[in-house]
């Protein structure tokens, strides 16, 4: 069978897509709507109640976080050496990016997209959005320092990190006060580098 994945564009089903890509493996995109104002739809809210993308569906069922999915995916295919082994030294650093970007990062991101949801009072907005601006910033800050010269975030093994750094590069807008990736010259010479890479070049349709 192959895998199922609730799927949006510009969302982190994104980065999902590219570790099938890269892992080869046949995956059928179940394409639905996560705008702001829009119900989700019952099939997905059935697998995850919080509406969210993604969600992977898989032969003995179905799982929610994109952390936990790719960990999932690389796990049960190590054959493309996209994680480090639960033997190699390395693998504590690997879920150490995986947690903070899903965690820390992805949440200072929701924040300055959705600063209603973080605040009870309409008048606190402005201190939310401004605030998580600051967050988002500092957070890449310690991404960028933590790289170094570094070829990749774990050094000189490319993994799934890297693939989910430069998915979060590309959530970064202007048109939200976001800071541009080229002031983190590390995290940007690593999402270039994985922007070179033909399963992101197909997801992302960059040509
Ligand atoms: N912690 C979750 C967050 C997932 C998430 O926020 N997904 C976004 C797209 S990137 C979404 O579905 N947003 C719709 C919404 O917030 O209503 C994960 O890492 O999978």
């Amino acid at each position: 069978m192959s895998y199922q994945l609730f799927y949006a564009e510009q969302s982190a089903a994104m980065g999902v897509r590219v570790v099938l890509e890269e892992l080869v493996q046949p995956y059928e995109l179940i394409e639905t709507d996560i705008s702001p104002n829009s119900p989700r739809a019952p099939a997905l809210l059935a697998l995850n109640p919080n509406g969210w993308v993604p969600v992977l569906i898989w032969e003995k069922g179905a799982i929610y976080e994109c952390g936990a999915i790719v960990t999932f995916l690389c796990d049960r295919h190590p054959h493309a050496g996209l994680a480090p082994s639960v033997e190699d030294a390395e693998r504590g650093e690997f879920l150490q990016w995986l947690f903070f970007f899903s965690s820390s990062l992805q949440n200072a991101y929701q924040m300055t997209y959705y600063p209603e949801r973080f605040c009870q009072e309409e008048k606190d907005q402005g201190s939310v959005k401004q605030r998580s601006l600051t967050r988002l910033r500092e957070l890449w800050q310690v991404v960028d320092d933590a790289i170094g010269d570094q070829q990749w975030l774990l050094g000189s093994q490319f993994t799934a990190v890297d693939i989910y750094l430069f998915m979060l590069t590309t959530w970064l807008r202007d048109e939200h006060g976001h800071p541009r990736v080229q002031e983190f010259s590390n995290v940007s010479r690593i999402a270039t580098a994985v922007m070179k890479r033909p399963s992101v070049r197909m997801v992302y349709s960059f040509s």
